[in-house]
């Protein structure tokens, strides 16, 4: 038995494992696919990055706390076929954790969910639902009472997020500032700091709440069916309280683009309306019962607020010396950046659109 299999068998699986191979294109931790003989569910194991979820124990902690609060509302409302709805993390046989730490490195296993695709890109319809989705993923943990901590502390604070790129810069880890692009990058964020940090103050001043929120809502972290209906949200790991922004903005700064994070060409780069409007709809069809009129007027604000924090986020790495997200090339990073950047500025051009749009 090699060590990956070893791991995988001090979970209380089912089964006989037939093969392991990876899945998905997450950036931070490595995911794979158990697969199982017979009757027995597949699996993904996964191997938590402990160093940028310093916390395993409180990690896991928040995602039981969560997938057992769904798991009782899906309950509650007598819903059909809840194991394909909500995730289900496996004990590991001596300890009964839901992760197993083995020199040094943090595993863990959920259960695979049958017939289930993820997608890289979505239509208009897909956005609907997923706008719904997500608006209901915040309604239902808005009566949570178990309390959340932040995995990665001030995740999406945008101040917190300035502040590093400023200390990349005066670092210069890797000697790449001198670079007259990367200062044309720099001046051109910088333009649009003050505008860009204003949740913070709003939440400083009180008339901005918090909320647990999912936080990472890329359109490549929900399962759909077959048929395009959502089953379930996955990724739960940065689920914690959060600005409302963060959900609304992540999946329109993926879903809305017309390419790729990562798509070089620049100019395609394109902030796509029909999205917006699809998503918003479904986004406001099951949030509306809770947001308050200062996170519905700021929605376009989140709109802009996320391609802007997730280029500062790149270019901070690309600084550091791309410590944090994988890259595939030594440029990608820096690729990245101009992409957010360009998505930024093509959402600007939307702004009145938007308003219109939300009502407001
Ligand atoms: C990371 O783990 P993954 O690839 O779903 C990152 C997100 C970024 C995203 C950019 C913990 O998400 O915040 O938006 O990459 N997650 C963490 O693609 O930093
Ligand atoms: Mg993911």
């Amino acid at each position: 038995m090699n060590d990956i299999n070893k791991i995988v068998n001090q979970f209380d699986i089912k089964g006989e494992v037939l093969e392991i191979k990876p899945l998905g294109n997450g950036l931070i931790n490595d995911t794979y696919l158990v697969v199982t003989s017979g009757d027995a569910p597949d699996y993904v194991l996964q191997r938590i990055n402990n160093a940028i979820f310093r916390d395993v124990e409180l990690l896991q902690h928040n995602i039981e706390a969560v997938t057992a609060h769904i798991r009782s509302r899906l309950v509650r409302d007598g819903s059909a076929d809840i194991d394909r709805k909500v995730l289900t993390f496996i004990p590991v046989r001596a300890t009964g954790k839901t992760y197993l730490e083995q020199d040094g490195k943090y595993w863990r296993v959920s259960v695979f969910i049958r017939d289930s695709f993820t997608y890289e890109t979505v239509n208009p319809e897909y956005s609907y639902y997923a706008g719904r989705a997500f608006g209901n993923f915040e309604a239902v943990l808005s009566d949570i009472d178990v309390t959340l901590g932040e995995t990665i502390p001030d995740f999406h604070n945008m101040e917190l997020r300035s502040r590093q790129l400023r200390e990349a810069v005066a670092a210069d880890k890797a000697s790449r500032v001198q670079n007259p692009e990367v200062q044309a990058i720099l001046k051109d964020i910088a333009a649009w700091d003050t505008e860009m940090c204003k949740a913070e103050r709003m939440y400083r001043e009180g008339i901005l709440p918090k909320r647990i929120c999912h936080c990472d809502t890329k359109v490549n972290n929900m399962l759909f069916d077959k048929d395009g209906n959502i089953l379930c949200v996955i990724d739960l790991d940065t689920v914690m309280p959060s600005f409302v922004f963060s959900d609304f903005g992540d999946f329109l700064r993926t879903g809305a683009n017309t390419v790729a994070e990562d798509c070089p060409q620049i100019d395609k780069v394109a902030f796509r309306m029909d999205i917006f409007e699809a998503f918003t709809k479904g986004y406001l069809e099951s949030a509306s019962c809770f947001l308050t009129p200062v996170e519905k007027e700021n929605l376009p604000y989140a709109a802009l607020l996320f391609p802007y924090m997730q280029a500062v986020r790149f270019f901070a790495d690309y600084l550091n010396g791309d410590t944090y997200y994988k890259i595939k090339y030594p440029e990608h990073n820096l690729v990245r950046t101009r992409n957010q950047m360009a998505l930024f500025h093509s959402a600007l051009q939307h702004l009145d659109e938007m308003k219109k749009i939300i009502g407001i």
